[in-house]
């Protein structure tokens, strides 16, 4: 078949909502925004685990803490899952790990924020876990097979960290005022970077037509990033806590809450690199990897003496 023919063919099967698996014929654009958007996903899952990490040895209780740890370790594995679904398109994990050590590779902009307090654990699981549900919910169902599972096991554990963020954030907001404090100050800071976590306008989002075209993304950054706002304000007032825009407001005829401008000169510094804590955050997974060296060097050396082993085992 020549190319527009195996183009068209392909375009068919997405539209009638096949999965792609990873040894039929695609596009090349379309491996190269899988790539990019699933590694760029892996990379934030494992950044996503520094602010939160760091508080593990602060939790106020054993409980707290267990549950801090089993969401960090969460992370981890979503990572996991992750890369293995972008080497299922030909990368490897090494160069893509490579490039995020290097600072070539993007990573969620919300993750280059510091957690200042205990309340942060709370805010994080609410707003940024219920923020990449949302996202995560629809990548469910997008038209390549391999992420698209990946997401359906990532959302449930998701769905577990979005109400453990919830569940803190509450208690808080009906405890003393110093919590109610703590709890409405974090909300506060962790809601705009939030909101930039759904990436530029619709008008600006320069990959979203591939996207669309080919069913990786079913809705818009906007699109989403309205739903959040719809679904957050009206639980956050019901708890009497408020957001930081003085321009909220609710449109009657589409029943949409209305956000003021986010600050996308703020955003693209993060993502350029230069937000408050981009340096720390990669210099934290240098460390970690350069401490890991040895796990790997362990591995390598256990499977090239093992394989043979197991080779002549099975033979004999
Ligand atoms: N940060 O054309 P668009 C989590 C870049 S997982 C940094 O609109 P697209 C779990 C974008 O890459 C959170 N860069 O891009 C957790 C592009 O540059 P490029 C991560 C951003 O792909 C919770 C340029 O701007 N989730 O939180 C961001 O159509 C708690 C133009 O943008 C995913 O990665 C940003 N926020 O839409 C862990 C989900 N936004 O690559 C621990 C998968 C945009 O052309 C604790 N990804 N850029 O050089 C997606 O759904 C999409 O990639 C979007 C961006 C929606 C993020």
């Amino acid at each position: 078949m020549i190319d527009d023919e195996r183009l068209n063919a392909f375009e068919a099967r997405i539209d009638a909502g096949e999965k792609i698996e990873p040894g039929d014929w695609m596009p090349d654009e379309y491996r190269r925004q899988l790539i990019r958007m699933i590694s760029q996903h892996a990379h934030s899952e494992v950044v996503g685990m520094l602010p939160e990490g760091a508080w593990i040895t602060r939790a106020p209780n054993l409980r707290q803490k267990l549950v801090l740890l089993a969401k960090v370790q969460d992370e981890a594995g979503h990572g996991q899952y992750l890369y293995h679904a972008a080497e299922t398109l030909g990368a490897t994990r090494e160069e893509l790990i490579e490039a995020l050590l290097a600072g070539r590779a993007k990573y969620a902009s919300v993750f280059n924020y510091p957690s200042l307090t205990w309340a942060d654990m709370g805010a994080i699981g609410w707003l940024v876990d219920g923020a990449a549900i949302l996202n995560q919910t629809m990548l469910a169902r997008c038209s390549y097979g391999p992420y698209s599972r990946a997401m359906v096991r990532i959302c449930a554990e998701e769905s577990f960290h979005k109400k453990q963020g919830q569940e803190m954030v509450i208690r808080y907001a009906r405890g003393t005022p110093a919590q109610r404090a703590m709890v409405q100050d974090a909300i506060n800071r962790w809601w705009w970077p939030t909101l930039m976590m759904f990436g530029p306008h619709d008008s600006d989002s320069t990959n979203s037509p591939a996207l669309l075209r080919w069913r990786i993304k079913t809705k818009t950054n906007d699109a989403l990033r309205q739903e959040f706002v719809n679904e957050l304000v009206p639980d956050l007032q019901a708890i009497d806590l408020s957001v930081p825009d003085a321009q909220l407001r609710r449109d009657a005829a589409s029943g949409n809450w209305l956000i003021g401008p986010i600050n996308w000169d703020e955003f693209w510094a993060v993502v350029r690199g230069n937000g408050p804590c981009n340096r720390e955050r990669l210099e934290a997974r240098r460390r970690a990897h350069a401490e890991g060296q040895w796990v790997r060097e362990a591995l390598a050396a256990y499977a090239t003496r093992a394989a043979p082993r197991e080779q002549a085992a099975v033979a004999g």
